[in-house]
């Protein structure tokens, strides 16, 4: 397990909290081999900055490179596996009233570890849409023929994931705001918390009383205010908080 020590206010806190909200960020699956997303950018890629292939500008300027690099990820994320603390996540669902589990990754993994009824905020890696008419297509795909093309209108074809400048799931986003503000705690765990409006949410709650716990290896813009910062990989931190409400040894 890991060195990092559950306080004791915030393992009553656990205990005595009914209703939690779980905000996760790429690291929680970098455990499973899934680089976090300002680490995507190694081999092939290392001379791209990430934040310049994410967004539809991007794409509109050199769409067979921005698909190159998703169909790598995508390949990445086939063959990753959940980590204990994904399994953790899906563990603490059945230990509490309710846990609302908001995740800023594409990659699948919480569901694949048995979460239910996660909030994809920023969409999921393995989808296809079209970027003009939204039509979902489920083909296989390659760029033998250059840029996928939609079979209904003929427009290209795009991952369903969230650019920089697009507007997230309005019902995800309502949905885990208003879980942050009526929460008895809130986790934010492995993100940078950078990236808005998924950022802004440990505020809501903080703003609306609910201590915030932080797990993070690396301290991030949230640590300041968060009410237990907890530094260490979220693959051992959480089996062992999650152990706490299972009164098992920690
Ligand atoms: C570990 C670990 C281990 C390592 N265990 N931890 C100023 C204020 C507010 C907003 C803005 C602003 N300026 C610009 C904006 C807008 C912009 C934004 O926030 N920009 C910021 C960079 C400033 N936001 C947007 O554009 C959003 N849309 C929007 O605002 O729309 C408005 C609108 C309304 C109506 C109409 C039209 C528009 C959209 C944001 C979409 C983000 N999408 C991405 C790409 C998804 C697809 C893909 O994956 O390719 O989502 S960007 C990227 O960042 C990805 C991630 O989900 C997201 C967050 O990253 P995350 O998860 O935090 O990862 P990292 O890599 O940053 O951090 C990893 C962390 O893990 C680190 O802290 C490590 O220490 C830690 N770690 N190992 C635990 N083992
Ligand atoms: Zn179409």
């Amino acid at each position: 397990m890991t060195d990092v020590v559950i306080p004791d206010d915030l393992a009553a806190a656990m205990r005595g909290a009914r209703r939690v909200v779980a905000l996760t960020g790429a690291g929680v699956s970098a455990e499973s081999g899934v680089p976090t997303f300002r680490d995507a950018q190694t081999g092939l890629w290392a001379r791209y900055d990430p934040a310049q292939l994410a967004t539809p500008e991007a794409f509109r300027a050199d769409p067979e490179l921005v698909w190159r690099w998703y169909l790598w990820r995508r390949d990445l994320t086939r063959t990753a596996e959940p980590n204990p603390g994904h399994v953790a996540l899906a563990r603490l669902q059945d230990l509490v009233d309710e846990l609302v589990l908001v995740t800023q990754n594409v990659d699948g993994l919480h569901a694949r570890a048995g979460s239910r009824g996660v909030l994809e905020l920023h969409g999921n890696i393995m989808r296809t849409v079209c970027f003009r008419c939204g039509i979902e297509d489920g083909r296989e795909l390659n760029l033998d023929g250059g840029v996928p093309r939609c079979g209904a209108c003929d427009g290209m074809l795009r991952p369903d994931v969230v650019w920089f400048g697009e507007p997230l799931p309005m019902d995800a986003l309502t949905r885990a705001a208003e879980a942050a503000r009526v929460a008895d705690l809130f986790l934010s765990i492995g993100t940078s918390s950078l990236v808005y409006p998924a950022a802004g949410l440990p505020y809501e709650a903080l703003t609306a009383g609910v201590p915030v716990v932080e797990i993070n290896p690396a301290p991030t813009a949230l640590s300041a205010r968060a009410t237990w910062a907890l530094r260490g990989p979220s693959g051992s931190v959480l089996p062992r908080l999650v152990a706490v409400l299972a009164s098992e040894p920690t």
